[in-house]
């Protein structure tokens, strides 16, 4: 193994984790009290680096987990950085077929999974080569065993800025998953860039209420505050009880829309419960101007609101002294160019003229898993990567997005590919076609809806499609509501009208199922 002596030659390793190693400071607590100071926590990440050393896991080889939330899942994490083993975090909520696949492409070698699995991924994987661990949310588990028998101190595996750390799986609008290769540079110059930009120090305690599947929770959080070397009050899931404990320990908050429309929906969110706190930062979803307006009316803080992708982690960010400009997404991130490309002839646009957002810098990935086709596609000929959103820069420079060029939902902070439900439909009992769509919702600011074009032969039965989507799709990607239609509206080329079918069904049935 390439395991280098100098740490500073995983410089990634080194910022977030290595150079905190004896600090008795708190790293984060958990929700029932539990403190973890960085040693300790280091000490666990050493730990679980040995253990997977043991397993003989090779730099470059991934790591795939599929766990709840808990310091231990962390470590996994930061255990996979000093290892040079990429780490590939999937959504507790995907299905075990949505699993299977991620772990089949990647080719990864371990799989750790909630113990209540096991037994399931231990039949379906025989024969695949990937072995099944286990981790439950109180930190105990196969895999805790393993980790508790070793050494305190490990070794730090020698990683140079372009090796891979990290692969995110994101669906596509083809309905294949993807997955973004993200750099030990893309990570280390994103958090450090923000840590900086949001003036975050060790005298900060962010309250930590994401998942740590995603850029958010993992990077745009946890990375910033390991970066700083500050806090967390670190919540399992976002539960406003649980918030609105933690709120006076802490000095920063970040989240997605709808953990602030619903925090605006309870009345102990005000001026005295929000005081202690420093900053409000939000992303993944669209933030609503009236979100904004009341928000600051509330509590007078102005919320932060910035803008990412899994591709590029952040892109843009308001200002922390400078004006939050509500509706737009802020300035790009220093070391960040954004342009905005027209789509007819590709020049740059003028100052509030939308087209397409390309973007270039050392935030964004090396490119998709094993897809040199799809990957070639997706940057421009001078390396700017096509995010596939629309939006224009203003004359002060902040940038506003208008809209997406992609096919995407996003609900409650989750992306939603209608093309992966669409082939699922497509191929159930009574459906001829189908579009899914995605419908204003006032908690996940949108819920998915599926219209349905009946086949001639068959009639289309409802329950029994969703129990063919139940098996297959995680539930946030669900159909809440089935529509049928005697065609779906197409313009003159034969492209599904999706706009149309928004307007017509915009009024639809809040209540869900
Ligand atoms: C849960 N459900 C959902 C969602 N979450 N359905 C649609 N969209 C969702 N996001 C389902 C549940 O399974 C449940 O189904 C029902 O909806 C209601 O559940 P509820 O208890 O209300 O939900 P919850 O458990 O409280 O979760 C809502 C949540 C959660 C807290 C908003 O979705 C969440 O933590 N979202 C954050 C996502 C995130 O971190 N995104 C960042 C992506 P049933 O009742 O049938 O059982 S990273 C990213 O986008 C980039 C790069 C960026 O810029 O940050
Ligand atoms: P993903 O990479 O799948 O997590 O999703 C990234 C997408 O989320 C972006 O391409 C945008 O469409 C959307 N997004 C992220 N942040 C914001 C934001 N602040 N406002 C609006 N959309 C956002």
């Amino acid at each position: 193994m390439r395991y280098g002596k100098n740490p500073m030659k995983n410089e990634l390793f080194y910022n977030l984790v290595g150079r905190h190693s004896s600090r008795d400071e708190t790293f984060l607590r958990e929700a029932d009290g539990t403190v973890w100071s960085y040693k300790r926590f280091i000490q666990l990440t050493n730990q679980t680096a040995n253990a997977l050393q043991s397993m003989g896991i090779k730099p470059g080889q991934r790591v795939a987990v599929q766990v709840d939330k808990s310091p231990a899942a962390l470590a996994i994490y930061t255990a996979c950085i000093q290892s040079g083993l990429v780490f590939l975090p999937l959504n507790t909520a995907y299905t075990a077929s949505e699993v299977e696949f991620f772990l089949e492409d990647s080719g990864a070698r371990l799989f750790i999974c909630r113990p209540d699995l096991r037994d399931q991924f231990r039949r379906n994987l025989g024969g695949t080569g990937v072995c099944v661990e286990t981790l439950s949310a109180d930190g105990t588990g196969l895999f805790a065993d393993r980790v508790a028998n070793q050494s305190l101190v490990g070794p730090v595996c020698a990683r140079n800025k372009r090796d891979l750390a990290v692969i995110l799986y994101t669906s596509g609008t083809t309905g294949r998953s993807k997955g973004a290769m993200l750099t030990h540079e893309n990570l280390l110059t994103n958090a450090s860039t923000l840590a900086k930009l949001w003036k975050i120090t060790d005298q900060d305690t962010l309250l930590h209420a994401l998942p740590i599947f995603h850029i958010h929770g993992l990077f745009v959080a946890v990375n910033t505050v390991l970066v700083a070397g500050a806090s967390m009050e670190y919540l399992p899931k976002f539960n406003l009880d649980d918030v609105f404990a933690a709120l006076p320990k802490s000095t920063l908050f970040m989240g997605v829309p709808t953990f602030y429309t619903r925090l605006l929906q309870d009345e102990r969110l005000s001026a005295e419960s929000t005081d202690h706190m420093r900053l409000f930062v939000s992303g993944s979803a669209p933030l609503l101007a009236d979100t904004f307006d009341r928000f600051q009316q509330r509590t007078g803080h102005i919320i932060l609101e910035r803008y990412g992708m899994t591709e590029t982690n952040m892109i843009a960010s308001n200002p922390y002294d400078g004006e939050r400009r509500k509706g737009t997404v802020g300035l790009p991130l220093p070391g960040v160019e954004v342009q905005i490309v027209r789509d007819e002839d590709g020049q740059v646009c003028a100052a509030n003229e939308v087209g397409q957002i390309h973007v270039r810098g050392p935030n964004v990935c090396a490119g998709y898993w094993k897809l040199e086709e799809k990957t070639k596609a997706e940057f421009t000929s001078n390396g700017y990567f096509r995010t596939g959103d629309l939006g224009c820069l203003d004359a002060d420079g902040y940038l506003k997005l208008t809209g997406r060029a992609k096919d995407l939902i996003i609900s409650g902070g989750y992306n939603i590919y209608p093309k992966e439900i669409e082939a699922v439909l497509d191929g159930c009992r009574g459906v001829k076609e189908s579009a899914v769509i995605g419908i204003p919702d006032p908690d996940f600011g949108e819920r998915v809806l599926a219209v349905i074009v009946e086949d001639e032969t068959e009639t289309f039965d409802e329950e029994s499609t969703r129990a063919v989507i139940s098996s297959g799709l995680a539930k946030f990607k669900h159909p809440k509501l089935y529509k049928t239609v005697s065609e779906l509206p197409r313009n003159s080329m034969g492209k599904v009208q999706k706009k149309d079918l928004r307007t017509q069904f915009a009024q639809s049935d809040a209540r869900l199922n």
